[in-house]
């Protein structure tokens, strides 16, 4: 499947601020891509798709979840993280997606994991840095990300990790675990 037949179906789910974000993402992470060699039709459609479910409810994603079989322990954490594995369900199983770097770009893009791949790393960097985004620190992960998509991973967790405890939030296990894994990965550079 291709982005542009994809691309209508998003626009026609998600808010006009939310489109936008999108087309933004896919553009930074199709530079990313093309800096660092990555497959860029994969993260083109995992770009388009990866916040699909985002202007769902909260109430819409949990039944989606309940109904389809996802994994249930999610709603044991927050809801922001529900749009991000409804969304990778919707592209397997309804457009019919079967690419597992993609659907795992898409369904990691928030959380991140332990052994992330090279489209998941550029999904996962480009929602972080796209140009609207203003986070204090941003530059360095900015530049950091045109040079080493895994240094460029670890900066965005070591900005969102402590932002979560900040405000007292549940931190889902995964993002930790893919934390764990990118400084043991450093560890063996
Ligand atoms: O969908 P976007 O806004 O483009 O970005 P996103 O999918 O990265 O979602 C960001 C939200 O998810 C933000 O409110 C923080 C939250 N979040 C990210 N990781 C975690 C998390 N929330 C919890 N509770 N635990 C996490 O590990
Ligand atoms: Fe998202
Ligand atoms: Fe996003």
């Amino acid at each position: 499947m291709k982005v542009n037949d994809i691309l209508p179906k998003v626009e026609a789910n998600l808010s006009k601020e939310r489109y936008e974000h999108t087309l933004r993402v896919i553009q930074t992470a199709k530079e990313l891509a093309e800096i660092h060699s990555v497959n860029i039709e994969k993260v083109e459609v995992a770009s388009a798709l990866h916040d699909y479910a985002k202007c769902e409810k909260e109430s819409a994603l949990k039944q989606y979840i309940i109904d389809n079989g996802l994994d249930s322990d999610l709603l044991n954490y927050h809801h922001e993280l529900w749009h991000a594995h409804v969304a990778a369900h919707f592209a397997e199983h309804t457009l019919g997606i079967n690419d597992r770097p993609i659907i795992n770009a898409i369904k990691y893009h928030t959380t991140g994991r332990a052994g992330m791949n090279d489209v998941e790393l550029v999904v996962f960097i480009a929602d972080f840095i796209e140009p609207a985004r203003q986070i204090p620190g941003i530059g360095i992960v900015r530049e950091t990300a045109k040079e080493d998509l895994h240094e460029a991973a670890l900066l965005v967790l070591k900005g969102s990790i402590p932002y979560l405890i900040s405000l007292e939030t549940i931190v889902y296990p995964g993002t930790i675990e893919a934390y764990n894994d990118l400084i043991k990965l450093k560890g063996d550079r």
